[in-house]
């Protein structure tokens, strides 16, 4: 089975092949030039409008991933806005770090809405993976991408960039989003 992937970031796309394994599902990027309005209010709004607009250019199964970073300290931002906190990586890395220095609580999650269209475009499953941790004061490991040099994974001593790509695909917020999709999926008549 092909599934079109609902992103133009090709880290998730990575992620999601390694996560699948050989579970059968041939996962691709949309052709054409995939520029949803993420213009949703909720990780799930987006995910649906991510999907719809993969599945305009496919006409086929697409899945979708929206996802970010959400800090309690400070009310669940980055949150939605995760991707547009700041202009680089490098300065939302920087801007997060500054918001919290004088906050005690760095309490945070990654979250991974997925929606799941079939071959008709309409929605057939979603779901939400979070994955728990916190925010640490200096950024630490090589690994992933986005934030993943700044959260703390809660039961680890590493931030997820320390963790190797295996280990972060077990634990990570897109691995318990996908894995409910692959069960949804062999679940299905
Ligand atoms: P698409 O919309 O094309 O899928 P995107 O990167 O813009 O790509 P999102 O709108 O879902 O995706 O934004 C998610 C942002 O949250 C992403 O750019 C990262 O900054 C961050 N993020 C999501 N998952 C992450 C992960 O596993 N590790 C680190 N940061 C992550």
């Amino acid at each position: 089975m092909k599934i079109i992937f609902a992103t133009a970031n090709e880290h998730k796309l990575d992620e999601v092949k390694s996560i699948c394994g050989n579970c059968g599902i041939e996962f691709a990027l949309p052709e054409g030039d995939f520029n949803p309005v993420e213009n949703g209010s909720s990780f799930e709004e987006n995910s649906v409008i991510k999907a719809k607009e993969a599945y305009r250019l496919s006409k086929t199964y697409c899945l979708a991933d929206d996802s970010g970073l959400c800090v309690n300290a400070l009310n669940g931002a980055p949150g939605l806005y995760s991707a547009r906190y700041a202009g680089t990586q490098d300065a939302k890395i920087e801007k997060l770090l500054h918001e919290l220095s004088d906050k005690n609580d760095r309490s945070a999650k990654f979250v991974c809405c997925m929606t799941l269209l079939n071959d008709c475009g309409d929605v057939i499953f979603q779901t939400i993976g979070e994955c728990f941790g916190s925010i640490v004061e200096e950024r630490k490991g090589l690994n992933g991408f986005g934030y993943d040099p700044i959260f703390l994974v809660e039961g680890y001593s590493k931030t997820m960039a320390e963790l190797s790509p295996d280990e972060k695909n077990k634990v990570s917020h897109r691995a318990v989003a996908l894995k409910n999709v692959l069960k949804f999926l062999q679940s299905m008549p």
